[in-house]
């Protein structure tokens, strides 16, 4: 596509530097007046407003408008989008979007870039990493990205390089939830929660830090199914809003409450026996240590009262097994995440509610599915394998201690990236290239960050804004946003098999690329193209399939396609429809269930509620314990975060239309703290502790504990480049201190602060 550039102001900043619509290089304004051209049918494709995810179907209006939809097709995500998906189309033709790739002139994020082309771009950092390679090793290059289909081109670029250090967002989010699913039963989980009577929440904030299909669950049980619905949360979120009780805990002890839960399921026998005899390891040594977590002794720990955990414990178990306790998902509340996260698990255990309507169950994809089905219900895609490949002997700079070993490869520690350039801890670092993620907001200790990108050789970022942490590369590679870009086709299978797939909507804008190709290009240059021996995405897709033709026209033209009858392995109804739906179908237990096929991948092939391998892994962690930590100093405020419903994490401050509708986060501040420093709502104060200091404005209002403060994530952008989020709000990185967690390897997200009035 030819552009034109009549409008490209050559240079950094071009004098307007400062001023709200300064025309950055590289950026759509400077490129000048696109075209919108695109499908006029409307396409199935998958939002990426956040990495949630959803199936949307979208079109072009007359050449001018787009039109976002969610994919009628995927009924548990209700056709529907949220208001982030709503707003792709800000994205996408926002005019400080970067549509070239660019070159830094001056300082390390100090703003100055220029135009480059493409070619450039590879050459120059080919040139620079494989010199960095010949000198100290291809292991001293960091590569990290958000997961999904982006995260696995980059790694595949990395492992060709010959790195081992790859790493996802994982140990800022999932890890907490996901490792202690590893260490009790052996794999991730799900929850049912759409058929839940009865849900113990403990700071999963599905109102607000939105995922469709499991809002859309939450809210279906609530208003279908009269679920009650009881919330521990330090703040007044719209979760607590919505619930029926809402108690706020005192942040970081969410352990307590829940081992006080396992300690009335098992003392006042509410328990499920046969469940726990037929699939528990360890439930003896659970249930012993156990003892001591009186509700009495938790209301000491948490301020939750004892006799509100005594009666929800029992309503709870009345609702047995169509209940649930919400193992939550962002971490890191405390430290102790992976005892927090297990005892979560083991409450829902303790009722029996695995693979039950309302409880958690597992995936069950299309090989699994049709074991179970004794015939080819769901087709299961192949996965590109590229022979050859160089064998990596290093060793990967996080999990050298053995404590770490259930996180997985691809995840990592992030944050060691930080000590292994500042500290050479285990080993020195020498250059990071990074994609869709933006660690100056969403890692923590900025300061850190800042160091260490300063004194890496070599940066590359790839990114469609210059976020924060671009802003300190070296060179920025512009991705094509998710509505120009065609890529894998996904597995999203629930209780059945499924799969959708991304597919371009509009031509692309400007001079931007789609990662695969980026990172294909890269490699070609690199001298590692041979690993990348597909054509295309086309090429890449007919290789899942097949080469199964029809198939792939069918997952295109629906977008999302699902296969089968929903099935649970222990709910009887599922399990007859199932059967009678297959004749060749494994034969039934005598129940009429499938009970004795659920299994494990634990050492023991059970449920692993007490573990040996944990206990070799990380001595004493081997049963379940409350461990008391220092979260903040005495004459501090706990700091805690969550998401806003308008915006993720710290990818859509700058996104027109969501600025517009938030652009600041205010700091919630209860009456009692803020009389006392006398301050009121709309005044601007001061939040600080050793790792930084932030401005912003007060909150004040009865919806957050006395002791604790809030912020919602994802502001105060510190870079000039993102015009409309600069210096706006607290910036809550710049305040949470570099921790790494036991186990999980998380990131913490809560501390202590001071705050005062400005
Ligand atoms: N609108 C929107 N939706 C999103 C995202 C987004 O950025 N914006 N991000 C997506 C992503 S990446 C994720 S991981 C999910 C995250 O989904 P969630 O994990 O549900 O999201 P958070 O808002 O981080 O939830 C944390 C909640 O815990 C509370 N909290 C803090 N400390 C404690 C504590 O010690 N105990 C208890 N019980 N509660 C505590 C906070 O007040 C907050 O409400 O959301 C996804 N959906
Ligand atoms: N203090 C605090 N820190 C947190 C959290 C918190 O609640 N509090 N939440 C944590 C959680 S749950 C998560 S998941 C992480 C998320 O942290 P990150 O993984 O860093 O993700 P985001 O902030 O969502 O976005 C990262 C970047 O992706 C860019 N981007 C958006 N779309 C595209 C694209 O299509 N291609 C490319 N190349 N780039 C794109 C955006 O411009 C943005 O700069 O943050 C974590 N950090
Ligand atoms: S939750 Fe909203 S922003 Fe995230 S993928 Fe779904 S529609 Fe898009
Ligand atoms: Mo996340």
């Amino acid at each position: 596509m030819k552009l034109d550039r009549r409008t490209f102001i050559k240079g950094a900043g071009a004098g307007t530097a400062g001023c709200v619509f300064a025309t950055l290089p590289g950026s759509l304004a400077a490129l000048g007046q696109t075209e919108l051209q695109g499908s006029a049918e409307s396409i199935a494709s998958i939002c990426e407003m956040c990495s949630t995810r959803c199936p949307i179907s979208a079109r072009v209006v007359n050449g001018k408008n787009l039109s976002i939809l969610g994919n009628s097709k995927a009924k548990s995500f209700g056709g529907a989008v949220c208001a982030r998906g709503g707003a792709g189309h800000s994205q996408l033709y926002d005019k400080q979007r970067i549509v070239k790739p660019l070159k830094r002139v001056g300082e390390r994020g100090e703003g100055k870039w220029e135009e480059i082309e493409w070619d450039e771009a590879y050459a120059t950092i080919a040139k620079n990493l494989n010199r960095i390679k010949a000198q100290h090793g291809a292991q001293s290059v960091a590569f990290s990205s958000k997961s999904g289909s982006l995260s696995g081109h980059l790694f595949h670029l990395a492992k060709a390089f010959g790195s081992p250090n790859t790493f996802t967002h994982a140990s800022t989010c999932p890890a907490g939830y996901v490792v202690a699913a590893k260490a009790i039963f052996g794999s991730k989980i799900k929850r049912d929660l759409s058929h839940s009577k009865y849900i113990i929440n403990f700071g999963h904030n599905l109102y607000e830090g939105i995922n469709m299909s499991e809002t859309r669950g939450m809210m279906n049980a609530q208003m279908e199914q009269g679920a009650k619905l009881v919330v521990f949360e330090p703040r007044f979120s719209i979760v607590a809003d919505k619930a029926d009780e809402w108690y706020a805990i005192k942040p970081g002890t969410d352990v307590a409450v829940a081992l006080a839960i396992c300690h009335v399921l098992i003392e006042d026998d509410l328990y499920d026996k046969a469940f726990v005899a037929q699939y528990v390891s360890g439930f003896e040594a659970f249930a012993k240590e156990v003892k001591a977590y009186t509700p009495e002794w938790a209301e000491s720990v948490s301020d939750v009262p004892a006799e509100d955990i005594r009666r929800i414990t029992h309503e709870y178990a009345a609702a047995a097994p169509h209940a649930m306790v919400d193992f939550g998902h962002r971490s890191s509340f405390t430290t102790e995440e992976f005892e927090m996260r297990r005892a979560l698990y083991a409450a829902n255990i303790l009722i029996g509610n695995i693979e039950r309507k309302g409880g958690l169950y597992f995936g069950k994809k299309a090989a699994n599915y049709n074991k179970f089905a004794g015939e080819k219900v769901a087709p299961t895609l192949a996965k590109p394998g590229v022979e050859g490949m160089p064998k990596i002997e290093a060793k990967r700079i996080d999990m050298v201690d053995e404590q770490y070993s259930l996180l997985w490869s691809s995840g990592g520690i992030y944050q060691t990236i930080l000590d292994a350039t500042l500290d050479a801890v285990p080993y020195q670092l020498h250059a990071w290239v990074m994609s869709r993620t933006n660690p100056m907001q969403t890692m923590t200790d900025r300061a850190r960050i800042a160091k260490t990108l300063q004194k890496l050789d070599f940066v590359v970022a790839c990114d469609i804004y210059i976020s924060e942490s671009a802003a300190y590369a070296d060179i920025f590679l512009p991705e094509s946003t998710y509505l120009e870009r065609d890529e894998e086709i996904a597995d999203k299978s629930g209780k059945s098999p499924a799969y959708y797939v991304r597919q371009r909507v509009v031509e692309t804008i400007g001079d931007t690329k789609p990662s695969w190709l980026i990172w294909k290009e890269l490699a070609d240059k690199l001298g590692q193209g041979e690993f990348f021996p597909w054509q295309n995405m086309e090429s890449l897709q007919l290789f899942q399939v097949n080469r199964d033709m029809p198939l792939l026209k069918k997952i295109k033209q629906d977008g999302w396609v699902s296969y089968g009858k929903p099935l649970m392995l222990r709910e009887r109804e599922m399990v007859k429809t199932f059967v009678e739906t297959y004749p060749n179908a494994k034969a039934l237990d005598e129940d009429g269930t499938y009970a004795s096929q659920l299994k494990f991948k634990t050492p023991s092939g059970k449920i692993e509620l007490s573990s040996d391998k944990v206990e070799k892994m990380a001595p004493g962690r081997g049963v379940i314990r409350y461990r008391e930590v220092t979260m903040k100093k005495a004459d501090e405020l706990f700091f805690i975060q969550g998401k806003v419903a308008v915006h993720t994490n710290s990818g859509t401050q700058n996104v027109p239309m969501l600025a517009n509708l938030m652009s600041d986060n205010a700091l919630w501040i209860h009456p009692v703290t803020a009389g006392l420093l006398n301050i009121s709502s709309g005044d601007a104060i001061r939040i600080y502790n050793e790792t930084g200091s932030e401005e912003g404005h007060a909150l004040i209002t009865p919806g957050i504990r006395p002791d604790t403060v809030f912020a919602y994530m994802g502001f105060g952008s510190k870079n000039k480049e993102l015009a409309r989020a600069t210096g706006k709000g607290v910036h809550c990185g710049n305040l949470l201190p570099h921790v790494t967690s036991p186990v999980t390897g998380m990131n913490l997200h809560t501390t202590g602060v001071k705050i005062a009035k400005i």
